[in-house]
């Protein structure tokens, strides 16, 4: 579908002195503030032309004073040793010069003044003939020139730090050819989503896939900022798709700019944003990914301005205003929000040799140690004005789930050096497993949600995520707990996997109940949808990688035929509304963790371990990759863990 701001302007011309009013009621809207003052400067030359040629050009009466030989004239000169006044390049010489050479010098004068004033008049013509399209272009040069002198003011190096060990960017093809083949397919999978939004959503968030257009949430603000192109990066690199990646990099360094009037999600910026640009930088050597990560984190900043450093769930990148979600109980901040900051800010402390962000994400993590936590379990809400909790809800799912992820991943992120993260995640998983984990009369393990003292025997498409988490987190647990957490995230993934076998389309529900006999199946309508979610396929992968167990790659392959046959439209992929009925409604949105996320754990799932091995790599939570830092010899300050 074609926009009003593409419609086809060639040819048309301005209307002259219709500024805002265009007769051309669909472009109304295009006459921007810009090509207003083109036209406002054009007016202004006439007017200062007129001006000119209203003093300048002789008249009689100047003759005539001239002739009586009084007063001064003006005689072109730049040289004022002479004795003479220099106004504007002109020399003002007082009498008694020669009379001929005066009148050849006003002569020549007038000559010149005529010359400027047709050549000005002739430009000016030569600007008011020109269609609107050329007007545009000469405005965009005129735009680009003023942002590449920003970039060169923005693009100060920063300083150097040791490159951390970047092993397994690359990695042979696996030498089974199903197992290539159906890597190659999901590749095949990643260019449609990404060529459909190129086509129809470049420069959007995300795409419509139905529809075929841009489309965006609030989470990003009322801005075009491209979050799938910033979330996609990292994919395409590793999937070997450089010239998509190229595409992807030339846009984010002309177009991605933060200076805008939008309130954005700090958690969801973070996550994709940041976590995206850390990564595409870490992967390719780009400087630009780091500047602008660094750039995007300095507008982050203003939402820690609250009486506690716990940050607004949104701020305004151009105001720095903050705010929370009005839905959030009691206005408080949400606890997987602020709690999923850890990994991109140490590591912008670590790139930048500035502690401003290592010091606001332990802040928050000082802070939660000292609290009282109801059974050990950290409610899904926290007052960011009192310090005190919001409703005593727990989640693993939505609202929680990657706190806990974090906590574990700053201890492996920081090669095992900070205890205390680790001490805080095995805290916490021990209070989860005793209030939250239970088996089904089914046998099926699953993790339900507290809410203010009873279990809700409910589990969510995002809890799915902690399969992976407990297996992630196996090595290293207390009390050489490994194999009682590789187990448990074999139940996880078992139940997970359950909850998209019950169904028609073989693709998981949005929550899942175990009540009233119900074992791993929606009730209602509005938990029936799947949104191209990649939490189970990314437990799969996790388990392949510390099992490899066969079923891993089954399950993930069930799992991309399903989303391949159910969620693939010409123009893209797009969620079902319901995973139960068999010709379901689409969402028309191809969500940008589809490209960050989903596709990328199932082209890892059919790859070698090699690539991006976990021992080097810990990925955040949006799926992007970030090396495990080696801080023994970096200070940062105020955690004995990174002295
Ligand atoms: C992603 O943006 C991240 O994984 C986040 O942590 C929660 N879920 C979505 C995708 O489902």
């Amino acid at each position: 579908m074609t926009t009003p701001a593409l419609l086809p302007l060639s040819g048309r011309r301005i209307p002259p002195l219709n500024l805002g009013t265009s007769s051309f009621p669909h472009h109304r809207a295009t006459l921007r503030l810009s090509e207003k003052f083109i036209l406002l400067l054009i007016l202004s030359a006439f007017i200062t032309l007129c001006f000119g040629a209203f003093f300048f050009l002789p008249d009689s009466s100047k003759h005539k004073r001239f002739d009586l030989g009084l007063e001064d004239v003006l005689i072109p000169h730049v040289d004022t040793s002479k004795g003479g006044k220099n106004l504007g390049g002109y020399l003002i010489h007082g009498q008694g010069h020669d009379e001929h050479r005066h009148r050849e010098e006003e002569e020549r004068l007038r000559n010149k003044i005529r010359a400027d004033h047709e050549k000005a008049l002739e430009e000016a013509k030569e600007k008011l003939k020109k269609s609107r399209d050329e007007i545009r272009a000469e405005i965009q040069t005129e735009k680009n020139k003023v942002a590449q002198e920003m970039k060169k003011k923005d693009s100060k190096p920063l300083p150097p730090v040791p490159v951390p060990n970047l092993i397994g960017i690359n990695s042979e093809d696996p030498t089974d050819k199903d197992i290539r083949e159906k890597r190659d397919k999901i590749k095949e999978m990643m260019k449609h989503a990404w060529e459909n939004y190129r086509q129809y959503g470049w420069g959007h968030n995300e795409l419509k896939p139905i529809a075929r257009k841009g489309h965006s949430t609030n989470i990003f603000g009322n801005s075009q900022m491209g979050a799938t192109i910033v979330d996609a990066l990292d994919t395409l690199y590793i999937m070997g798709l450089h010239d998509e990646f190229r595409e992807g990099q030339d846009w984010i360094d002309k177009n991605l700019d933060f200076s805008v009037n939008s309130e954005v999600s700090v958690f969801e910026v973070n996550i994709r944003f940041i976590g995206g640009l850390l990564a595409a930088y870490y992967l390719s050597g780009q400087e630009v990914f780091k500047l602008k990560a660094v750039q995007l984190a300095g507008k982050l900043l203003p939402a820690f301005n609250t009486p506690t450093g716990i940050p607004w769930a949104m701020v305004n990148l151009k105001s720095g205003v903050g705010r929370n979600w009005g839905w959030a109980s009691a206005g408080s901040s949400i606890l997987a929000e602020f709690g999923t900051l850890h990994m991109e800010f140490v590591h912008l402390s670590y790139l930048t040799g500035d502690p401003v962000y290592y010091n606001k994400v332990m802040h928050i993590r000082k802070l939660l140690q000292k609290m009282d936590r109801p059974n050990g379990l950290y409610p899904n809400y926290l007052n960011p004005r009192t310090g005190r909790w919001g409703q005593h809800h727990t989640s693993v799912g939505g609202l929680g789930d990657s706190f806990y992820e974090y906590l574990l991943k700053a201890w492996l992120m920081s090669d095992k050096m900070d205890t205390e993260a680790r001490k805080m995640y095995d805290d916490a998983i021990e209070a989860i497993e005793r209030h939250l984990i239970r088996k089904s009369n089914g046998g099926l393990t699953y993790i339900g949600e507290w809410k203010n003292g009873h279990l809700e025997r409910k589990m969510g498409h995002l809890t799915c995520f902690a399969g992976g988490m407990f297996a992630l987190g196996a090595d290293g647990s207390r009390d050489d707990k490994a194999g009682h957490y590789l187990q448990l995230g074999a139940e996880i993934a078992h139940t997970c996997h359950e909850s998209y076998d019950r169904t028609t389309l073989k693709l998981g529900p949005e929550a899942f109940k175990f009540d009233g006999g119900l074992e791993a199946v929606a009730v209602r309508q509005n938990e029936k949808y799947y949104i191209l979610r990649p939490e189970v396929i990314e437990t799969y992968w996790y388990m392949w990688r510390f099992t490899h167990d066969p079923k891993y790659r089954q399950w993930g392959w069930e799992a991309a035929q399903a989303i391949d046959k159910y969620c693939r439209v010409s123009g893209g992929f797009s969620g079902v509304k319901d995973v139960y009925s068999s010709s379901p409604a689409y969402d028309d949105v191809q969500q940008s963790f589809f490209l960050a996320e989903t596709l990328k754990y199932l082209y890892l799932l059919f790859s070698n371990d090699d690539l991006l091995p976990l021992d080097n790599w810990v990925f955040n939570t949006e799926a992007h990759p970030l090396p495990v830092l080696h801080l023994a010899n970096t200070t940062l300050s105020g955690n004995p863990a990174y002295r």
